[in-house]
C-alpha cells in the first residue's frame, strides 16, 4: 500500500460506498442488507467511542451480572448489547437475534421484522478490557427461512447458509473486516470522518504461515493430534524452521493476526473442555466463514466448521482455523488417529 498517495487521496471508498457497489451488482436488491449493514456499521462506531473512553469513564468493571456462560458481565459488555440489539431491530430488516450476552434468541415483533438473523458476540475478549488489549464485536447473518413465522429452526442453521460474516476490531485502531460471501475486505475507521475506509482490499491469507497460536496453558489436557501438532510447530522434523507462538486471548485479534499474517488459530477440545471453549453461531461460524473466503480452512477436528449444524444457540465446539496448508496439517493428524 502506498502510504504517502493514502495521505493525499480524495477518492474514498467507504464502506457503504462499497456495499452499494456491491448491490448494484444485483439488480434485484431491495437494499435490505446494505440498511441492516449500516446499522451495524453504527453499533460498532458506539462500542469502538465506548472502548476508546472506558478508562476514562470508568465504564470498565463489573455490572453485577452474570453471562449466560456463568462469566461476570462488565460494563461495557451490557452496554454494547444494548447498542447493538437496538440498533438492529430499529434496522427494521432483523426478524431473529442471538446474542453471547442473551440465554435466549429475542424475535423481532411483527410490525419491526425484517428478513435477516442477526448472531453476534458484542464484546467478544471482554476479559482484556482492563487492560486495554484489543477486544472485539463478532456477527453473522442469515437470511431467514421461513419470513412469516420464524423460529429456531432459522438459527439453528450450517455455517455455510450465511450470507455474510464479519468482526470488528477495537484495537490501535478500529478495523471492520466483512465478508459479503465472495471475498473478504478490510475497512478502518477514520475518527475524523467517523467513516470506515477500505484500506485492505481482497484479503488473501497466505498459504502457510509461522505462527500459531493457542492457549498453551490447556496442554496437559489435549488430546493426541492436538498435542502432536504443537509439538510439530515447535520441533518440525521436515527440516522447516520453528513456528512462533502468539496468543493474546482475543479471538477477534488473534483470528485478525492470522488472516493478514498467516498461521494457525486453535481452540481444542480437551479434557476439561470436550467441545472447547468458543460458541459455534458467534465465534466458531463467522471467524470460519471469513477463514475460508480468504482462501484458508477452519476445522472443528471431524468436520469442516462449516458443515457444523448446532443444536443449541449457545452451543460451543473446537476450532482450527487460519492458513489452507496448516489446517491441513491438523486435518491430516485427526485422520490418522481415526484409523488407529
Ligand atoms: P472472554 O470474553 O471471557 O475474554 O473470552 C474470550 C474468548 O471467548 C475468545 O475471544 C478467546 O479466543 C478465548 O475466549 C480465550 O480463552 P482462554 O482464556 O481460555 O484462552
Amino acid at each position: 500500500m502506498d502510504h504517502a498517495a493514502d495521505a493525499h487521496r480524495t477518492d474514498l471508498m467507504t464502506i457503504t460506498r462499497f456495499v452499494l457497489n456491491e448491490q448494484s451488482k444485483h439488480p434485484e436488491s431491495r437494499g435490505d442488507f446494505t440498511i441492516l449493514l449500516s446499522h451495524i456499521v453504527l453499533g460498532c462506531k458506539f462500542v469502538c467511542t465506548a472502548v476508546n473512553k472506558a478508562g476514562l469513564a470508568k465504564l470498565i468493571g463489573l455490572a453485577g451480572e452474570t453471562n449466560v456462560q456463568g462469566e461476570e458481565q462488565k460494563k461495557l459488555d451490557v452496554l454494547s448489547n444494548d447498542v447493538f440489539v437496538k440498533a438492529l431491530i430499529s434496522s427494521g430488516r432483523t426478524c431473529i437475534l442471538v446474542s453471547e450476552e442473551d440465554e435466549e434468541a429475542t424475535f423481532v415483533e411483527p410490525s419491526q421484522r425484517g428478513r435477516y438473523v442477526v448472531v453476534f458476540d458484542p464484546l467478544d475478549g471482554s476479559s482484556n478490557i482492563d487492560c486495554g488489549v484489543s477486544i472485539g464485536t463478532i456477527f453473522g447473518i442469515y437470511m431467514v427461512k421461513h419470513s412469516n413465522e420464524p423460529t429456531l429452526d432459522d438459527v439453528l442453521q450450517p455455517g455455510e447458509n450465511m450470507v455474510a460474516a464479519g468482526y470488528c476490531m477495537y484495537g490501535s485502531s478500529c478495523t471492520f473486516v466483512l465478508s459479503t460471501g465472495v471475498g473478504v475486505n478490510g475497512f478502518t475507521l477514520d475518527p475524523s470522518l467517523g467513516e470506515f475506509i477500505l484500506t485492505h482490499p481482497d484479503i488473501k491469507i497466505p498459504n502457510k504461515g509461522k505462527i500459531y497460536s493457542v492457549n498453551e496453558g490447556n496442554a496437559k489436557n489435549w488430546d493426541g493430534p492436538t498435542a502432536k501438532y504443537v509439538e510439530k510447530c515447535k520441533f518440525p522434523t521436515d527440516g522447516s524452521s520453528s513456528k512462533s507462538l502468539r496468543y493474546i486471548g482475543s479471538m477477534v485479534a488473534d483470528v485478525h493476526r492470522t488472516l493478514l499474517y498467516g498461521g494457525i488459530f486453535l481452540y481444542p477440545a480437551d479434557k476439561k473442555s470436550p467441545n472447547g471453549k468458543l460458541r459455534v453461531l458467534y465465534e466458531v461460524f463467522p471467524m470460519s466463514f471469513l477463514m475460508e473466503r480468504a482462501g484458508g480452512q477452519a476445522f472443528t477436528g471431524k468436520q469442516r466448521a462449516l458443515e457444523l449444524v448446532p443444536k443449541n444457540i449457545h452451543e460451543r465446539s473446537p476450532i482450527f482455523l487460519g492458513s489452507y496448508d496448516d489446517v491441513e496439517e491438523i486435518k491430516a493428524l485427526y485422520a490418522a488417529e481415526g484409523k488407529e
